[in-house]
This record gives structure tokens, C-alpha cells and sequence, in this order.
């Protein structure tokens, strides 16, 4: 489908609802920009930059990087995207920074994922990760061609190092009291569209039909 107008999304859940899975989705079938504020942070982090040691430091303990540096930094690539549709995929995670975005770009809708916790920790402790891309992999849901493997580059895969079943404890407990309050931000901004589910494939249909729908809406 080709965009006619500009459009801005949001891509909400717990870690490992399925947020990168469902983007990859999104972007093959509507030509969203994809930006991804965990990717960006490992990418920092691979530079071995000071702010990449300290972000690493707060992913790793499963806490969330301070609110000024993740807006400083998405909001910076936000603005070189001024003419671009996008989808933005774990940020805002808390209402300031909900409101840092607000006060830059207006958003169209938010797609939130509202995904069991007993799901989630079986999936990421399975989680193999192309860290370039972002791409990722599950050894029972979506294994790649060859095991250890990235499909397109043939690169290594690897587990990322807040996958341990105590940091997604903490990253949940982090996401239940910090993120919890950007729903209803948005629910009461009315733009907020939550799909319940545990399987990716089941929700996937109703995301893809709410975003065709939105998107004649917003042409016409
Ligand atoms: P991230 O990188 O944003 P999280 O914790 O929000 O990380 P995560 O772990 O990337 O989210 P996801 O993208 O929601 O999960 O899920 P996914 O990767 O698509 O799917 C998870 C696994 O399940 C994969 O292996 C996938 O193949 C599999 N899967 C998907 N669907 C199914 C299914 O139906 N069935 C099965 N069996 N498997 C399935 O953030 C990381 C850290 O960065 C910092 C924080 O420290 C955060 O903890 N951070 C921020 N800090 C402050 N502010 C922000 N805005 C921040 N953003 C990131
Ligand atoms: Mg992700």
C-alpha cells in the first residue's frame, strides 16, 4: 500500500508483546519508517560511546534510560524524518516523555499490545536477536533458516543480555509502573486502539485491518 498522506504511529506493550514483530509487519505492508528506541540504544552501545556505557548500565539492570536522554535522542531523529510516515516502536515508555513527543509531532494512533506476562518470559529467555537490524528470532515461533544465523545477511545471531529471566522480571515490573500511565495518556487523548492476544498471528489480522481502515480515513 502506498501512504498518500503523512501518518504517525505508536507501537505500545510489555517486553516481548511482540512490538518489533508486529513492526516488521507494519512496515512491509504500509511503508512506515520503522524507529525502534531499543534498537537505537544498542546501536549507541556497540559505538562504545560514555552514553552508551551508561544506557547499557540501565538496560541491563532492567531499568529505563533517563527520560532526557531517550527524548534528546529519538526526538533528534525524529526531525531529520520531517516529511517521513513512521512508526515509533518503545518510546514514549513514560508520560514525559509522552509529552517531549507531543510537544514536537502530533500522533495518529496507538497501537497497543496487551499481551499475558506468563507469555512473554517463555518468549524472550527463546529470543535469538540480529543486533545490526534488529531482526529477531524465536526457537519455537519464527526460527531462521539456518539456526544461529540472520536470514538476509547471514551474520550471527545473539541473545540479548537483558533476556535473563531476573532482568524480565525487572523490565516488566519497570514497564507495570512507568509505562502503564502513557496508555492512559493516550487513551484519554482518544487515540489509543489496544488488540489482546497471545499469539502474534492472531492479532496481527486485527492490526492490519484497524490500519487499512485509519488510513482510508485519513486520504479521504
Ligand atoms: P526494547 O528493545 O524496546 P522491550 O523490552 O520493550 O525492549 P522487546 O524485548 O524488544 O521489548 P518486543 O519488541 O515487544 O520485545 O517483542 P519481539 O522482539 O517482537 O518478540 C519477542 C520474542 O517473541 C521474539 O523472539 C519473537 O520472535 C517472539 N514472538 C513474537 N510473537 C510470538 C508468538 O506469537 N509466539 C511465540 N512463541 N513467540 C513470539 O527496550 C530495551 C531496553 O531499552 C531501554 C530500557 O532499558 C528497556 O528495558 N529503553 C528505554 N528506556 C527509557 N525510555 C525508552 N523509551 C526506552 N526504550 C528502550
Ligand atoms: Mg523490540
Amino acid at each position: 500500500m502506498v501512504l498518500q498522506r503523512i501518518f504517525r504511529a505508536v507501537i505500545m506493550g510489555p517486553p516481548g508483546s511482540g512490538k518489533g514483530t508486529v513492526s516488521a509487519r507494519i512496515t512491509k505492508t504500509f511503508g512506515l519508517s520503522h524507529i525502534s528506541s531499543g534498537d537505537i540504544l544498542r546501536s549507541n552501545i556497540s559505538n562504545k560511546s560514555e552514553l552508551g556505557l551508561l544506557m547499557k548500565c540501565c538496560i541491563d539492570q532492567g531499568q529505563l534510560v533517563p527520560d532526557d536522554v531517550m527524548s534528546r535522542l529519538i526526538l533528534r531523529d525524529l526531525r531529520a524524518m520531517d516529511h517521513s510516515s513512521w512508526l515509533l516502536d518503545g518510546f514514549p515508555r513514560t508520560v514525559p516523555q509522552a509529552e517531549a513527543l507531543d510537544d514536537a509531532h502530533s500522533v495518529d494512533t496507538v497501537i497497543n499490545l496487551n499481551v499475558p506476562f506468563q507469555t512473554i518470559k517463555q518468549r524472550l529467555t527463546s529470543r535469538w536477536t540480529h543486533l545490526p537490524s534488529g531482526r529477531v528470532y524465536n526457537v519455537d515461533f519464527n526460527p531462521p533458516k539456518v539456526p544461529g544465523l540472520d536470514d538476509e545477511t547471514g551474520e550471527p545471531l545473539v541473545q540479548r543480555d537483558d533476556d535473563t529471566p531476573d532482568t524480565v522480571t525487572l523490565r516488566l515490573k519497570a514497564y507495570e509502573n512507568q509505562t502503564e500511565p502513557v496508555l492512559e495518556y493516550y487513551r484519554s487523548n482518544g487515540v489509543l486502539e489496544t488488540f489482546t492476544g497471545t499469539e502474534t498471528n492472531m492479532i496481527w489480522p486485527h492490526v492490519e485491518a484497524f490500519l487499512h481502515k485509519k488510513l482510508k480515513q485519513k486520504v479521504a
